[in-house]
This record gives C-alpha cells, sequence and structure tokens, in this order.
C-alpha cells in the first residue's frame, strides 16, 4: 500500500487511471441547489446526475451546496470538508463488474447542528434555485394514525420554541423563506427525493401546516413563491462497509473515508414544476412527465414493498443480504405471488405486461450478488416503511374484497420480526425509532396477537377488519410453531 492518496482536489491528478476521474473545472461551477441530507443515496443518484450533467453537457448553475441537519451527520459533513466534497462512487454490476468514479458535484457544505444561522442564510441566498431533500421516511413526522402532519412530534414541538435553532427541516425552510421574503428575494423549488407517497405534495402540506403554526404571515408569501414537484428516484445503494474503504485502498491507492457503492441501474421521473427554473436533466435521462403517480405507486408497492418482504422474512431465516433471499426459490416464489396476485391487480391503468417485466426487472436487481445489500439496511425503520410499501396493497385488497393471504402472512412475520430471534436461535439487532413499543407489543402478542395491532397506531384502518385480524392470528400461530421456510413452501403450496 505504498503512495496511499487521500481522496482530496490536489490529489486527484495523481490517481490511477483506472478510476475515473473528473473531468470537471470545479472553479467555474455555481452553486444552483441546496441539498439537504447527505445520504448515500443523494451521493449515489442526484449528486450523480448532476456531476453527469456537468462534465458531459458542460452545465455550470447547478453545483451542490450539501446542508446536513441532524447529530448523526457529523461524520459525513466532516469527512466531505477533508476531501473537498469528493467521493468514489462504486458502481458494482451483476456481472461483477465494478465502475470506480469520483464524484464532484458537490461543492459547499454546511452543518446545521454546528451553526445553524450559516445554513438558513445559504438557503436563503437567491442563486439557490432548488432546495432538495432526503430527510428519510422519518423525516416527514407524519402522525402514525392519520398520515398527516405532527405538530406534536417532540422535535417539531421544539422547533417552534426554538425557531433560530431548529432541528427539523420545517424549521430550517421556515426561517430561510422568511428571510427571501423580508429581502424581497425570490423563491425557489422543493424537490422531495424521498420514498413516500406524492413525496412532494406531502411536503408541501407538511410544511404549509407548520408555517400556519409559526409564521402564519408567511404563507400566502410561500404560496406565490415555491413550488413542490413529486418525483420518483430508484436506485439501490448500500451501507459502505470497512471493506469497501480497504479494497480501494489495495486495488487503487486511495483513501477515501467514505465511498458510495450501488448498483449500475438508476432511474429518476419527475413532474415538471420548478418555480425558479432547473437544469436541463433530460440530457442525462431524468424524465419528466405531468401525473407521477402510476410511477410512484409501481415502486413503492413492488420495488420497496419487495425489498421489506424480502428483509423481513429472510432475516427471521437467519439470512444477512438481500442477494441471498433473492436466490432462495421459496422466498421468491412468495415475492412473486404476493405482487401478482394482491399487488398488480390494483394497477388498472398500467398493463399487466409492462408490471410483469417491471416485477422482473427489480427481481433480477434484487439478485445481485455483488452489491451486498444488507437486510439490516433494509429493515431499518420499518415501522416508517411497512405502512408505505405494504398497507395500501392490503388496503385495496380489502376495498375490492379480494385476497389478503400474502400480505397478512407478511404482517405476521414482522411481528415476529420484533422477537429479535430467528430461526436458529441467533438473535438480530432492530434499529427503529420504535423499537420499544414495538418489541413490547411483539411480546404481549405471544398471548393475545390483537395486542400488536391495537397497540400500535399506524394499524388504524386495518385493526377493525375481522378477516385481517383472524388471517393475522392464524399466521402469527403458524410462524410461531414453524421454520419461515417451511411456511413459506406450506404458503406456495397453498396448504398453509
Ligand atoms: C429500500 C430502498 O430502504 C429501503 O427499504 O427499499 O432504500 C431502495 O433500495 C431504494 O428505494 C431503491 O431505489
Amino acid at each position: 500500500m505504498s503512495n496511499l492518496l487521500y481522496l482530496n482536489t490536489e490529489n486527484t491528478h495523481s490517481l490511477s487511471k483506472d478510476i475515473l476521474k473528473p473531468k470537471i473545472d470545479r472553479d467555474k461551477i455555481k452553486t444552483g441547489i441546496a441539498h439537504i441530507g447527505l445520504s448515500n443515496f443523494h451521493r449515489a443518484h442526484q449528486a450523480y446526475y448532476i456531476h453527469e450533467l456537468i462534465e458531459k453537457h458542460d452545465e455550470l448553475n447547478f453545483g451542490i451546496c450539501g446542508i446536513d441537519l441532524l447529530e448523526s451527520d457529523r461524520k459525513i459533513y466532516n469527512i466531505l470538508k477533508d476531501q473537498d466534497g469528493l467521493y468514489t462512487l462504486v458502481i458494482k454490476n451483476a456481472d461483477g463488474t465494478q465502475e470506480y468514479k469520483i464524484i464532484a458535484s458537490i461543492i459547499e457544505y454546511f452543518y446545521g447542528p454546528e451553526n445553524p444561522l450559516a445554513a438558513i442564510e445559504r438557503l436563503a441566498r437567491p442563486d439557490i434555485k432548488i432546495i432538495s431533500l432526503t430527510i428519510a421516511e422519518d423525516g416527514y413526522h407524519l402522525n402514525e394514525t392519520t398520515g398527516e402532519f405532527n405538530l406534536t412530534h417532540p422535535k417539531v414541538k421544539e422547533d417552534t420554541i426554538s425557531k433560530f435553532n431548529p432541528k427539523t427541516v420545517f424549521g430550517y425552510l421556515t426561517q430561510a423563506f422568511m428571510l427571501r421574503k423580508h429581502r424581497g428575494l425570490p423563491g425557489c423549488t422543493i424537490l422531495s427525493c424521498d420514498n413516500i407517497k406524492a413525496n412532494g405534495a406531502t411536503i408541501k402540506k407538511s410544511f404549509y401546516t407548520y408555517v400556519e403554526k409559526t409564521e402564519p404571515s408567511l404563507l400566502p408569501w410561500l404560496k406565490k413563491n415555491t413550488s413542490f414537484p413529486n418525483s420518483m428516484v430508484d436506485r439501490i445503494t448500500t451501507v459502505t462497509t470497512t471493506k469497501d474503504i480497504e479494497l480501494l485502498k489495495e486495488t487503487y491507492n486511495i483513501h477515501d473515508q467514505w465511498p458510495v457503492v450501488c448498483e449500475p441501474f438508476s432511474k429518476w421521473i419527475i413532474e415538471d414544476d420548478f418555480i425558479a427554473g432547473r437544469p436541463d436533466w433530460d440530457k442525462v435521462g431524468i424524465e419528466f412527465v405531468q401525473d407521477i403517480e402510476p410511477y410512484e405507486n409501481t415502486k413503492l408497492r413492488i420495488l420497496n414493498a419487495g425489498h421489506s418482504i424480502l428483509g423481513i422474512l429472510g432475516t427471521l431465516n437467519g439470512y444477512k443480504y438481500v442477494h441471498e433471499v433473492a436466490n432462495d426459490e421459496h422466498f421468491i416464489f412468495f415475492l412473486e405471488s404476493f405482487i401478482k396476485t394482491e399487488v398488480n391487480p390494483n394497477f388498472q391503468n398500467i398493463d399487466q405486461h409492462n408490471l410483469k417485466a417491471y416485477t422482473k426487472e427489480v427481481i433480477e436487481r434484487f439478485k445481485n450478488t455483488h452489491i451486498n445489500d444488507s437486510l439490516s439496511r433494509i429493515c431499518k425503520e420499518s415501522s416508517s416503511k411497512i405502512p408505505i410499501f405494504v398497507f395500501p396493497t392490503l388496503k385495496d385488497q380489502i376495498t375490492n374484497h379480494q385476497s389478503i393471504e400474502y400480505g397478512t402472512f407478511v404482517i405476521a412475520a414482522w411481528c415476529k420480526y420484533y422477537d429479535g430471534i430467528d430461526d436458529f436461535g441467533h438473535s438480530f439487532d432492530i434499529q427503529d425509532s420504535l423499537s420499544n413499543q414495538l418489541i413490547r407489543t411483539a411480546a404481549l402478542s405471544h398471548q393475545n396477537p390483537q395486542l400488536f395491532l391495537e397497540k400500535n397506531a399506524f394499524f388504524k384502518d386495518l385493526v377493525t377488519h375481522d378477516l385481517f385480524q383472524e388471517r393475522f392470528k392464524y399466521y402469527l400461530s403458524k410462524l410461531r410453531s414453524t421454520p419461515i421456510k417451511e411456511c413459506l413452501v406450506l404458503m406456495n403450496k397453498k396448504m398453509l
């Protein structure tokens, strides 16, 4: 490991020729986007597209200013500062080949917890035409029961009191737009890039609710000067491991403290509603549509639900990675049956052949043995994922008096997941902001299964449905007495 090169601007010139180095003069790039939440996903997706646009199409007006708001983001903020915003994107193809690309589109970075006013000031400057977000499902603070913005969430409540030291994105945006309004500056677009239904409409509604409560005089200005397009984002991006970091050192002599690993597939579809202009994203394959709903629904209900299902079921069987579960015929047969029987019939305006092809493609992506996507990533915060990814299918099936067998089996397995022990007696970690409540209610369900449904508010619409309750109890008792794989074999033969 001689001549180990720390990744930064100066060292890019000396990097191995096998790495795709940025062909970008960064001094010429102006910031046009502020992105909140510098997650791996953002770095594999939106920042990648902007990089491509700058490099291949000479787009100089939409460099990214990264802004992190969470205490837990300190590490990535420090690393990006150290590395001049540069990082390696490692694209792992299904055939085992890999592409290494240094991404250079993040040109500024701010860290809210260190200096909230500086972050607010930056968001208020008129060069920022788009504020994009990846704040994860739980960053939206939606009420578990109503799905509406939760004004009583402790962090939200704190922000309504401590306005200039906010913790939530809502607090930051409010103060930034207050400044823009007072200074007579233009507004901008808020672009959500998270996996939630109608992500633009949701952030808009939540933000307006927050502003109405905290700075009501800002609301009319906001209505005139901001837009909130819905978007569908897609690229499987894994948790970076020490092995990924070591491999870069050994193979290319690069010391990148936080590279990002992802699959080759990538998609971004957006409603074209940008009040202050946007880059020519079409040039790098981004699609613009009038109505995002069909794209978003298929992605959430097939890909994201599929992920969660393999994550929960696979963990119970002792698997650790998505590809292990996706290459096990019993699990895949179950997933395909769920999609065919309970998901697809609800997409009445989409051609069934296209749905079949989409499902096939998604499962092929799950089978990629090289990306090592961990089940712990998939199962993390599943209390805010399952209600978005799986419940809508169950609810539609109930409304249409159609099968809910596969979906209910998944919910029963999800309850068993909170026992925290797989079928081989090994315990696994549960990472969820509601983990205490979920573990406690799963424990209660050993005596009375109904309590898992009654004591978790997100079951509100389902808990009163007799058939759902009955099938949930039935599958839970089977799952608690029989290993998951045996249950799936029986389920797949329609014998359970
Ligand atoms: C995953 C997503 O977190 C999850 O549950 O399903 O992160 C998924 O990998 C991405 O949405 C793919 O675009």
